[in-house]
């Protein structure tokens, strides 16, 4: 008889021992981000047909355009967690404040931190696009956290992933025992494991980055790129570029065949561009419990002090060898 690939939810269940004290409200949690995910991918599959495409006209809480998608991938999120009793707050890149939901309404004990839609520079060109989700536990029973109760460090975190809207639907998570890979099956509508236990190859031979801001990255950075154009079988260079414009989908790619992903500090923007909370820190947590490594070029991204919700943070990630080998250029050491 045909081994019937595992759905997301029995997956869970029958891995609760190994989730960290996951309950039933866990397992739901995640089920409801594959939801999410089913909604945006349906209309992303249809994206030059109906009316998502192009900018809303705004900007968000980041100074950036803000696309239509933007809004429709936040909405989904808040819409699916508002009103499902497993969470207790929610904040996004696309919302000032967080979200802490009313009183009267069914609390969980976790708060979600999450990117709805990651890539929107590629929301009209059929370029993958993402998701980011980080997961944290919120004890008390008495009262809503306050706002600065979601800003934490990194490794406090319980669960994260991401939504990869790409060739396939993919959501990708950890709980710390390991990564795990499902693939929607559109006709089922089910996530099917298709990816288990995730495990980054120690060096890669691709790195992804934006090098039309080389002009603008101190000396060591701009050193470590021109040593991966440098010609040296030993050492497996020339690396080669690939940049998708999509964080979740280049950290995928080297979770899969290895590799690096920088969006280094700049002269003078030494923050550089991504998120701490809903971006970084979830991405760190993947990718570490992959084997890989993921740094500031300096230290270790789920180590990094939290202090604001919108907080930027340079980001090198991927194979262990590789970001220590783009650590040492940046910290002068190569
Ligand atoms: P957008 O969601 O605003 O397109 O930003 C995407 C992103 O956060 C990340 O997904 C990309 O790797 C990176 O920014 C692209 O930034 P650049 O356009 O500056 O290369």
């Amino acid at each position: 008889m045909r081994e019937f690939p595992l759905t997301l939810s029995r997956f869970i269940v029958q891995n609760q021992a190994s989730h960290q004290g996951a309950t039933e409200e866990f397992s739901s949690l995640l089920t409801q981000i594959g939801l999410v995910g089913k909604l945006i991918a349906q209309d992303l599959r249809r994206a030059g047909l109906i009316d998502i495409m192009g900018t809303t006209g705004g900007s968000n809480v980041q100074g950036e355009t803000v696309k239509k998608l933007d809004v429709i991938a936040n909405d989904a999120f808040v819409k699916v967690f508002q009103h499902s009793g497993y969470v207790c707050a929610l904040a996004s890149e696309e919302m000032e404040k967080p979200i802490s939901l009313p009183g009267n309404w069914p609390q969980g004990k976790y708060m979600l931190l999450f990117d709805p839609l990651d890539g929107s520079s590629n929301t009209d060109n059929n370029m993958p696009l993402g998701a980011i989700f980080s997961v944290l536990k919120y004890d008390r029973a008495d009262r809503l956290p306050t706002d600065e109760e979601l800003v934490r460090r990194g490794t406090e975190q319980v669960a994260a992933g991401y939504l990869l809207y790409g060739s396939s639907t993919m959501l990708v998570y950890t709980v710390g025992q390991g990564v795990h890979g499902f693939t929607l099956e559109p006709g089922l509508g089910e996530y099917l494991l298709s990816h288990t236990l995730i495990t980054i190859p120690e060096k890669g031979k691709v790195y992804a980055a934006n090098e039309g801001n080389y002009h603008k990255w101190p000396a060591g950075t701009k050193k470590y790129f021109d040593f991966l154009k440098v010609s040296d079988k030993a050492t497996g260079r020339p690396y080669s570029a690939r940049y998708s414009g999509c964080l979740v989908a280049d950290v995928h790619r080297l979770l899969i065949g290895g590799g690096i992903y920088l969006y280094p500090g700049e002269t003078d923007k030494p923050d550089g561009k991504l998120r701490l909370l809903y971006e970084a820190n979830p991405l760190a947590f993947v990718v570490e419990q992959a084997g890989g490594k993921a740094s500031t070029g300096t230290s270790r991204i789920m180590e990094v002090e939290a202090k604001k919700l919108h907080q930027r943070v340079p980001l090198i990630i991927g194979s262990r060898q590789d970001v220590e080998t783009a650590e040492a250029f940046i910290q002068g050491r190569a």
